[in-house]
């Protein structure tokens, strides 16, 4: 499953599918009202299918954070009205862009407590790939974890770190923190392994394959180890990272990336199923998922 802000998404589509900014930092209105009841019916279709499949899935940050928000099943939601929750309890708030957007203003807005949404929503034929980050992927999927306050204070520092990582030439290697936490990261719980990231967590097939399948590693999360891993981005991952509470993304934020980044810069490099001796594996997968798409 290909989720946004991959390289083939922009390789394919160019930034914002291909369109030229109205503004300079690339936000559009979302002009809610011109939404059409088929665009509305196609966001109700993934709302349901996926609110059936995350009960015990997700983690509880996600449920918590989904249930004080005004999203729901029958209309794509408002980003107006998700501003004023958000901007009440973690001083967020959700712009609409056209699609992906450069990476400098994308840093930007995050640096700022701005979440840049996409304001469009995939096509009835789209509803198991996404080539760039839809309403469905950005509101459902990273909008709920927004209220909670290690994250949404992990992603503002994202931002200011991606801006400085974009100056110092590393920005692929910050990149992979950002994917294997924000897009797919996943969170043990006292009752098992739950998602956090929002490229699983707005993705049916993934969050089953995250979660159940035999075929992924599981692998306790260790920053340099991440920043050293090449990712997925056109199917599922090979490997998940796992954290074992949200608080601890916030020490990444606190961390001086400058000797990090000296390390890693032309370091040795991971393989994205690759397993090492010194990780700690929760669970080692077999691999077969992605073993039988090489063949084919
Ligand atoms: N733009 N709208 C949008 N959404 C993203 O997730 C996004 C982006 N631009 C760049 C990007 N992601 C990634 O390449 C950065 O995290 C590196
Ligand atoms: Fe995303």
């Amino acid at each position: 499953m290909e989720a946004p802000g991959s390289d083939t998404a922009k390789a394919k589509h160019g930034l914002a599918g291909g369109a030229t900014p109205e503004r300079p930092d690339w936000t559009i209105d979302q002009s809610w009202e011109q939404y059409t009841a088929q665009e509305h019916g196609v966001w109700k279709t993934l709302f349901e299918r996926q609110t059936k499949l995350l009960p015990g899935r997700a983690c509880d940050a996600f449920v918590d954070g989904m249930r004080k928000l005004p999203i729901g099943a029958d209309e794509i939601p408002d980003f107006r009205r998700l501003s004023e929750v958000l901007m009440r309890k973690t001083g967020w708030q959700v712009v609409a862009v056209p699609g992906l957007v450069p990476d400098e203003v994308f840093f930007e807005h995050l640096a700022n407590r701005r979440f840049p949404s996409g304001q469009f929503i995939r096509k009835p034929h789209e509803l198991d790939y996404l080539e760039e980050p839809d309403v469905f992927h950005d509101v459902f999927g990273h909008v709920p974890m927004l209220m909670n306050p290690a994250i949404a204070d992990y992603i503002q520092a994202y931002g200011q770190g991606g801006l400085r990582a974009k100056e110092l030439g590393v920005l692929d290697k910050l990149a992979r923190v950002y994917w294997y936490t924000v897009e797919f990261g996943l969170l043990r719980q006292k009752d098992g392994l739950r998602i956090y990231g929002a490229g699983i967590a707005s993705s049916r097939t993934e969050t089953v394959f995250s979660l159940d399948d035999a075929s992924p590693n599981r692998i306790g999360f260790e920053l340099e180890r991440v920043m050293r891993t090449h990712y997925r981005i056109d199917d599922f991952q090979e490997s998940y990272f796992v954290i074992d509470d949200l608080d601890s993304l916030m020490e990444l934020a606190s961390i001086d990336f400058a000797p990090l980044y000296a390390r890693v810069r032309d370091g040795v490099e991971y393989q994205p199923g690759d397993v090492l001796p010194t990780d700690s594996v929760i669970t080692r997968g077999t691999g077969s998922y992605h073993a039988q798409r090489r063949v084919a």
